[in-house]
């Protein structure tokens, strides 16, 4: 039967703020639904011409490529410090990281901590796949207990390694930021709930309630060594036990 172009609902667009360029990341990674809720985000909002983007070192290193908007690449963990600068010299511009575990939990740390700390203005989206993806794999400081990495080849063992840091909780126990919360993208519930959660940490930046945080659980099959669907369970069932999903904080 032939189809009626003219009768067809649009039901999926992509964002207008993001650009055509193509995606690096692997088959079956979440950074690419988040990048496409970021973009989603912008348009609603209708902050595009005012929106300062802050690509870390990481898979999303040219995360400065896909959005049709201002944006920044930075040196390695130094993302909220650099959306600082920008927000503090020019306070009516929209300003957000995105940033890996390693970038945002581990070599960033001090930088992370304090801007949160300051309750800086700014949106910090903090990606969490528990590896370091784009090196090759190697341990993050969120890498799960008896987790194989490339640096721990038998297993991430507590008694040399430490344990998991839940970076968001620690954010949570300081008395500036306004919102700090815990997401996942392993089926569609979960990415309407997190579609929201960006959504809101934008909005109170635009709104000057000042810093939110938005911690989403994210896959790295490739690293992982598994199938985009074992990947997702693994962070429905198991990621999630260490990491819990909600709000830490909600002061907006
Ligand atoms: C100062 C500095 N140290 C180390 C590196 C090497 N390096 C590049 S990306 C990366 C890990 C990124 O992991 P993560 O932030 O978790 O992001 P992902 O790649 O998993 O998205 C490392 C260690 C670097 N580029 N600069």
């Amino acid at each position: 039967m032939p189809v009626d172009v003219a009768r067809m609902t649009k039901v999926f667009e992509r964002p207008k703020s993001l650009t055509e360029a193509r995606y690096t990341y692997c088959p079956g990674c979440h950074h690419g639904v988040i990048t496409r809720i970021i973009g989603q985000t912008i348009d609603e909002l209708g902050i595009a011409e005012r929106t300062v983007g802050i690509a870390p070192v990481g898979c999303s290193v040219f995360a400065y490529l896909w959005y049709r908007c201002d944006a920044v690449q930075v040196a390695h963990g130094r993302a909220s410090a650099v959306a600082t600068g920008i927000k503090r010299a020019r306070p009516d511009l929209v300003v957000f990281s995105y940033q890996g575990d390693g970038d945002f939990a581990s070599i960033g740390t001090a930088e992370s901590l304090h801007a949160a700390n300051r309750g800086e203005n700014i949106t910090v989206i903090f990606v969490n796949n528990q590896i370091y993806g784009m090196t090759g794999g190697e341990m993050a400081p969120t890498t799960l207990v008896h987790q194989k990495t490339t640096t721990t080849p038998d297993g991430r063992d507590p008694a040399t390694c430490g344990y998991p840091i839940r970076f968001s909780e620690i954010i949570a126990t300081l008395d500036a930021p306004v919102y700090v919360t815990r997401q996942a993208l392993y089926d569609t519930r979960r990415i309407q709930d997190c579609t929201k959660a960006v959504k809101k940490a934008f909005q109170n930046q635009v709104d000057g309630k000042g810093y939110s945080l938005v911690e989403i659980l994210s896959t790295c099959p490739t690293n992982w060594r598994m199938s985009p669907t074992q990947a997702n369970e693994h962070v429905a069932n198991v990621v999630t036990q260490v990491f819990p999903l909600g709000d830490l904080v909600d002061r907006g």
